[in-house]
């Protein structure tokens, strides 16, 4: 082999590193321009991906590295020949016992944040104890049912519930937790911006819960093909003060009971009243 393919295998894992290294100045990392998480249980969760990508980014230049010696060297000296060998015992126990070693402690250092985020003991209590809204995601929709306002949210719908669709309004600096649930197939509730991600399944109602950190509108998902209009489920989640969460839901209830005739009606009971009044 000469040595410009030595410099063609040398060219990619360089380029794959720049390319990385220069992802997040360009737009190419995170989601909103690379800006942090907008959940503190999301910053945690970016922590873990560093960390996972320090570790493949270390072996993969480490071995890229070897390769691209190991091609230097045998182009530089024609007369050295590569030695056959086959079951060397002790390459084989350093490359299991290393990874797993790594991988072992990936699992355990990850159980607190994986219990936090997916296991319901750990939630916040208060989060748990008031669910904000049910979230229901159909062919091809976000559906939102909140409680009437000072209520509980009840498994089974009911009279005085408020709803959205495709809009689902959250306090920030508070946890808030959500009941999701599927009406048909299975679809899966991403928000990006906060790390939240979560599938949705018939049959099943899952409490998910996040904090959002920042006020903003953010992009709500599907992240699970469910059908030809899967593109469609694209939802937003307004994440405002609590002043302004509970002004939403104030608007909901005076839109969703308005009768059509509440301004003559008003208006009925002004005259009735001036009457009794002469
Ligand atoms: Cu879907």
């Amino acid at each position: 082999m000469g040595k410009g393919w030595c410099l063609f295998f040398l060219f990619w894992p360089v380029a794959a590193v720049v390319s990385c290294a220069m992802a997040p100045m360009v737009g190419w990392s995170f989601p909103y321009d690379n800006a942090q998480a907008a959940s503190n249980l999301g910053i945690r969760i970016d922590g873990l991906f560093y960390l996972i990508l320090f570790v493949t980014a270390v072996v993969f230049v480490g071995t890229q590295a070897v390769l691209v010696y190991a091609l230097w060297r045998g182009s530089s000296n024609r007369d050295e020949r590569a030695t056959c060998t086959h079951g060397n015992h002790k390459l084989e126990l350093i490359w299991s016992i290393i990874p797993g070693v790594i991988l072992l402690f990936l699992a355990l250092y990850q159980m607190n944040l994986w219990a936090d985020f997916r296991i319901k003991k750990f939630f916040p209590e208060a989060a748990v104890k008031a669910p904000i809204a049910e979230v229901t995601a159909r062919q091809f929709e976000w559906r939102f049912r909140y409680p009437a306002i000072g209520k509980k949210l009840q498994p089974k719908p009911q009279a005085d519930d408020l709803y959205s669709v495709n809009e689902l309004h959250v306090p920030f600096g508070k946890p808030v937790m959500i009941q999701l649930r599927s009406e048909d197939v299975q679809h899966s509730f991403f928000l990006p911006a906060l790390r939240i991600k979560q599938d949705a399944l018939p049959g099943l109602q899952i409490p998910v819960w996040f904090e959002a950190n920042k006020e903003g509108v953010y992009d709500l998902v599907c992240a699970e093909l469910c059908g030809w209009g899967h593109y469609k489920m694209k939802a937003h989640v307004i994440v405002e003060s609590e002043a302004d969460y509970q002004n939403y839901l104030k608007n909901l209830t005076q839109q969703q009971f308005y009768d059509g005739l509440g301004k003559i009606a008003a208006n009925e009971n002004d005259s009735e009243s001036e009457a009794t009044e002469k």
